[in-house]
């Protein structure tokens, strides 16, 4: 039997945001032992309503000995807007980058692609295997490159940022995301623990991650337009990008 449940609302959502879903499920299949995550009470499954438009949000939470909690969150506006959210925890016994992935979409055209792994040490950097494996991998193409806004400090050099133009873009966004999540799980399930200085650098450096994340007005503007900006506030601090302990 499969961990992961069925079915889903990427069934309706744009073929991308389908794929990807499909995609990072099957390598947190593929190289992790999942364990149900349990989400604050009622926050799995949400509806609200933004602008007359019915907003829903399917949420699945797992976690395993190295990851604390792994995320991916599927959001639909009525038809006019697709979102892919997904982010993975590390526990910070584990010197790994945070994975963390965005689509946003709607009327047929995604307008916001972005996929890294970020480094959480006190340089930020990515530690040295990682930069290795992403280093030798085929530098993808894109036509529209996008540019991080102000808090997007946290990311690598490795980040893609771009509003895919065609079919071929859009595979290769694909192909990219999956080429970071099997360096990623793989390492990832391979982890030993670090000593006890290093993992306040890295509780510090996951703070620093979450805190800039919750600085995504756009974000935040959905969400409060939706469900109010003190349910935005909860769900962006508690659920999105809640601090490690
Ligand atoms: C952008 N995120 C956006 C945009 C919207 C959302 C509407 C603007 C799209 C555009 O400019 O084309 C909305 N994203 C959401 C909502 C949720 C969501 C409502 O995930 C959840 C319910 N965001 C993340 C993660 C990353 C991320 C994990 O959640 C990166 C790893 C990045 N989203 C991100 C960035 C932008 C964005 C960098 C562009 C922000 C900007 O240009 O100001």
């Amino acid at each position: 039997m499969s961990a992961i449940a069925k079915p889903s609302i990427r069934e309706e959502q744009h073929p991308l945001i389908r794929q990807l879903a499909d995609c990072i499920e099957s390598n947190w299949q593929r190289y992790l032992a999942l364990e149900p995550y349990a989400l604050p009470a009622e926050l799995g499954y949400v509806e609200g309503r933004l602008e007359g438009e019915k907003l829903i949000i399917e949420n699945r939470c797992y976690q395993t000995p190295q990851f604390r909690k792994m995320h991916l969150e599927l959001a639909r506006i009525g038809n006019k807007l697709d979102i892919l959210h997904c982010v993975m925890f590390p526990r910070p016994e584990y010197d790994l980058p945070m994975f963390g992935c965005d689509l946003v979409g709607g009327r047929g055209q995604i307008s916001a692609a972005i996929a890294d792994l970020s480094p959480v040490n006190y340089l930020r950097i990515l530690p040295d295997t990682y930069r290795q494996l992403l280093a030798a991998l085929p530098i993808p193409e894109f036509k529209d490159t996008r540019d991080l806004p102000a808090w997007g400090d946290i990311f690598s050099n490795f980040c893609i940022f771009i509003r895919p133009g065609n079919p071929e873009e859009e595979s290769q966004f694909l192909s990219r995301v999956d080429q970071f999540l099997q360096i990623h799980c793989s390492l990832g399930a391979n982890a030993t623990p670090v000593s006890p200085e290093k993992q306040a650098e890295i509780i510090a450096g996951q703070h620093y991650y979450c805190t800039k994340q919750q600085q995504n007005d756009k974000t935040r503007r959905v969400l409060e337009k939706a469900f109010g900006s003190d349910w935005a506030d909860n769900y962006m601090s508690s659920v999105l990008f809640d601090l490690p302990t």
